[in-house]
């Protein structure tokens, strides 16, 4: 190999990412990074500018929650600091985004410089993304470099958590060894054990009369979808999911119940589910908001529970089983055939039909979507009654429904719709987001604009944080109004609708979905005091903690 095409350490660790499926890099540059950028520009990866750096970290989140790795890249201290956030949230709900941050160089860091944007010093930036990263390396040693790449790159990818990669800036172009190789660890669970925990399942699950699956996030994030339909149609056990883990798989399959979520999921799910007399849970993870703020009525005794982190079966807990292993060799098992399915709750969609004059209200706004959304469509939420109302939506499609219903950082679902579409372009992105959280992120319909995306956003203004107001009311929870669909102005792009009533609902959606060569905005103007049944129920529980 000529000494001209020796790889450097910013030219191995692209080519990694690109063998991992990543496509596309979110950032915004800096002097530390301009050298990741340009080589990033000469390379096959795309890369997206945002408007800022939490917006970048955001689109990564929906782009590795549908690609399985997302990466972003930004300069050091100015730049970084403003990806924790979005990277917590990632952390939280288990999205392996690459952090990728441009350093001061190793000669200008000596004795101390005190260079621009250095905080204590020059660790500061580490140790932060130690809290919300499970691996953290600096490239600054061609000898290590490689080895290191793969050591991140598959903690990220065995995890599904984020990870932080720190170039300094004289060390991007220095050339590496790229023959080592990192081991990687594939769990395996001790067969005397798989045994036993599969003999007391089988057991319960075969004795049980009214025995349901409680699917959740973690199915989707470790790729168990297909093994979960196959459990669900050899077995003939009926299904819920949970909030995180809506739209885990299609919600016409046979056998879905619904989005469970203690009280405030409907009572027809949540009948099935806490009157069930075994529930196996499969990846879902128990938050406050998967539960209802704890509001789920589920017997200890009665729960079989496989997760990323560990399997328990009532009060028995097996230790290095994980969710994977245990789905595969209760698949394997042969759970005794209950018989056909019964349909889908979400087979059919009622019509929508308008009430001519009817100033639009949130319950209606979800009927008429319901109505109105299409196979290709796919729904981002946004913390506050974007999320709460859309717990019923009919979502067509394998991941078609994105929310951030753990960790909750509103002004997610804008900038997350850029990374949902460039990771999958034959999907539509649906925005829901209320006023509040659309001041906090908006701006991205500029990114949106700039690379020729075409997400419907919805803003329900219901003139404040509509969320907090049972809970809590004061001014604090005012936002001053936006004109936004004036942002099409703004940006130089897309068309805006303003909905006051029914009527104008239903035109404004049809005829944002039928026009596919641009992006839309719609605002809904709601009355004050208009929540959805599912918020007020979870803000009585929350209310009681302010
Ligand atoms: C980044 C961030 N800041 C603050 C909060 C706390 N919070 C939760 S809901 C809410 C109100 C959201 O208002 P809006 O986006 O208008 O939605 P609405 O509640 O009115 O449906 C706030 C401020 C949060 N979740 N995330
Ligand atoms: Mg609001």
């Amino acid at each position: 190999m000529s000494m001209s095409t020796q790889p450097t350490i910013i030219g191995a660790l692209i080519e990694q990412l690109l063998q991992r499926g990543v496509g596309h890099v979110f950032g915004i540059p800096g002097d530390y990074a301009l050298g990741i950028f340009d080589a990033i520009t000469h390379s096959k990866l795309a890369l997206i500018n945002t408007c800022d750096e939490q917006g970048a970290g955001f689109a990564a989140d929906a782009y590795a929650r549908v690609r399985g790795l997302a990466a972003v890249c930004v300069t050091y201290g100015v730049g970084g600091l403003k990806l924790v956030n979005s990277t917590a949230q990632a952390y939280a709900e288990r999205s392996p985004v690459v952090i990728i941050s441009g350093a001061p160089g190793i000669a200008e860091v000596s004795g101390g410089a005190l260079l621009h944007h250095r905080v204590r010093d020059f660790g500061t930036q580490m140790r932060v993304f130690a809290e919300v990263t499970v691996a953290q390396t600096a490239l600054d040693d061609p000898i290590s470099a490689y080895g290191e790449i793969l050591r991140v790159l598959n903690a990220a990818e065995r995890t599904k958590r984020p990870v932080y990669i720190e170039i300094p800036r004289d060390c991007a172009k220095l050339t590496i060894d790229t023959t080592a190789s990192a081991s990687v660890h594939a769990a395996v669970a001790d067969p005397a054990t798989l045994a036993e925990a599969l003999d007391e399942a089988f057991t319960m699950l075969n004795a049980a009369q009214r025995p349901i699956i409680l699917a959740g996030v973690e199915i989707h994030r470790f790729g168990c979808q297909d093994r979960l339909l196959q459990l669900i149609e050899r077995s003939g056990i009926r299904f819920a999911t949970t909030i995180m883990g809506k739209s885990v798989v299609a919600e016409s399959t046979p056998g879905f119940v619904g989005v469970y979520a203690g009280s405030l999921s409907n009572a027809q799910v949540r009948n099935a589910v806490e009157g069930s007399d075994c529930i196996l849970n499969l990846g879902a993870m128990l938050t406050d908001l998967n539960t209802g703020i704890f509001t789920a009525h589920l017997d200890p005794s009665r729960i079989i529970a496989a997760t990323a982190e560990g399997l328990s079966i009532r009060r028995h807990h097996y230790a290095g089983i994980d969710l994977v292993q245990f789905l595969d060799a209760l698949c394997a098992a042969g759970l005794k055939n209950r018989g056909p399915l019964p349909e889908s709750w979400h087979a059919s969609v009622a019509e929508f039909v308008v009430a001519n004059d009817q100033p639009i209200t949130i319950s209606r706004v979800f009927d008429c979507l319901d109505a109105e959304l299409t196979a290709n469509v796919a729904v981002i939420a946004d913390p506050g009654d974007a999320l709460f109302g859309a717990i019923d939506l009919t979502i067509h499609s394998r991941t078609e429904f994105i929310g951030c219903a753990y960790y909750a950082s509103l002004g997610f679902a804008v900038p997350a719709s850029i990374g949902l579409q460039m990771a999958e372009p034959g999907w539509r992105p649906l925005v829901l987001v209320g006023d509040g959280a659309f001041q906090m992120t908006g701006v991205e319909l500029a990114t949106a604009a700039r690379y020729g995306l075409t997400p419907i956003v919805v803003v329900l203004d219901n003139q404040g944080y509509g969320t907090e107001r049972p809970m809590l009311d004061g001014p604090f929870n005012d936002v001053h109004p936006w004109a936004v669909t004036e942002i099409t102005k703004l940006i130089g792009a897309g068309c805006g609708y303003s909905v006051h009533s029914e009527a104008d609902l239903v035109t404004a959606i049809r005829a944002a979905l039928a026009d596919n060569t641009q992006l839309a905005i719609i605002h809904v103007h709601l009355a004050i005091d208009d929540f959805s049944p599912a918020l007020t129920r979870l803000t009585a529980a929350l209310g009681k903690r302010v």
